[in-house]
């Protein structure tokens, strides 16, 4: 996976990009990335990127000309065209799902804006989709880029030591982890649950079944309606919706 990441505040990444995991990712060649200061591609001396909106209005307006002239300097014609992320409240919520599906390109081109935000040339001509990670406003799309890498490279064969820790995680099967738990068994007197001491498998199996779909229930019961349930998963909630009552 190679990330093309167009940003005015290159320096928010080095942090990023330098913390284990992505960094253990580039050594293994596994992802590549590129920041690019798009102030690098403006058009006069004093390398404006922004300007005052049109119509008037608070704030700057990031001008069009940096963003397509770094675009046609990234992509090749001849090459098939990757994905130009817009971050923006504005944009497709972020999910797991949308991870895997963004994890399936090869390359990837991050747009990060600041101020009022972008010429809309930028969002109609530039960016192939918006993305947002969620419903508040930041100063700048660089944590939302941050997100997407650290998201997509994670789901990336050997990015994680463990090839089976992505595929466990809350969402991989649209309910939400179970406890964990590690040593000791015992701390200030708060017990670790009973049955993951005591080697059963197919009991433990079935307990981390039932708390996944019993914190699901709790804490996002609307991730019930896109899930594939057992029968004995329905059983399970039943007795939940029963005990509330209670
Ligand atoms: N939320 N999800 C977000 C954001 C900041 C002004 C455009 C978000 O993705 N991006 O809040 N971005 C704004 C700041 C320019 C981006």
């Amino acid at each position: 996976m190679r990330f093309d990441v167009l940003t005015l505040f290159p320096d928010m990444f080095t942090g990023f990009i330098q913390n284990s995991m992505i960094q253990k990712a580039h050594e293994k060649g596994l992802i590549e990335t590129r920041i690019i200061n798009f102030r690098d591609y403006a058009f006069n001396k004093h390398r404006t990127v922004d300007d005052i909106p049109y119509g008037g209005g608070d704030g700057m307006v990031l001008k069009p000309e940096p963003f397509f002239e770094a675009i046609d300097d990234l992509i090749d014609p001849n090459e098939e065209k990757p994905p130009v992320l817009l971050m923006s409240p504005q944009g497709e919520r972020l999910t797991q799902q949308k991870v895997n599906q963004l994890a399936t390109h090869s390359r990837l081109i991050l747009l990060c804006g600041h101020y009022a935000g972008f010429d809309e040339r930028i969002h109609q001509y530039v960016a192939t989709e918006e993305i947002s990670i969620g419903d508040y406003v930041l100063t700048g799309g660089e944590l939302p880029a941050m997100i997407i890498m650290d998201s997509v490279s994670r789901q990336i064969p050997g990015v994680l030591g463990n090839t089976l820790s992505a595929q466990n995680d809350s969402f991989a099967d649209g309910l939400l982890e179970y406890p964990q738990y590690t040593r000791p068994a015992e701390y200030r007197g708060y017990q670790v649950p009973e049955v993951l001491l005591s080697g059963h498998h197919l009991r433990i199996e079935k307990w981390r079944r039932q708390e996944s779909l019993r914190r699901t229930w709790e804490r996002r019961p609307e991730l019930l309606d896109k899930v594939t349930l057992t029968e004995e998963d329905r059983i399970f909630l039943r007795q939940l919706e029963d005990q509330q009552g209670e």
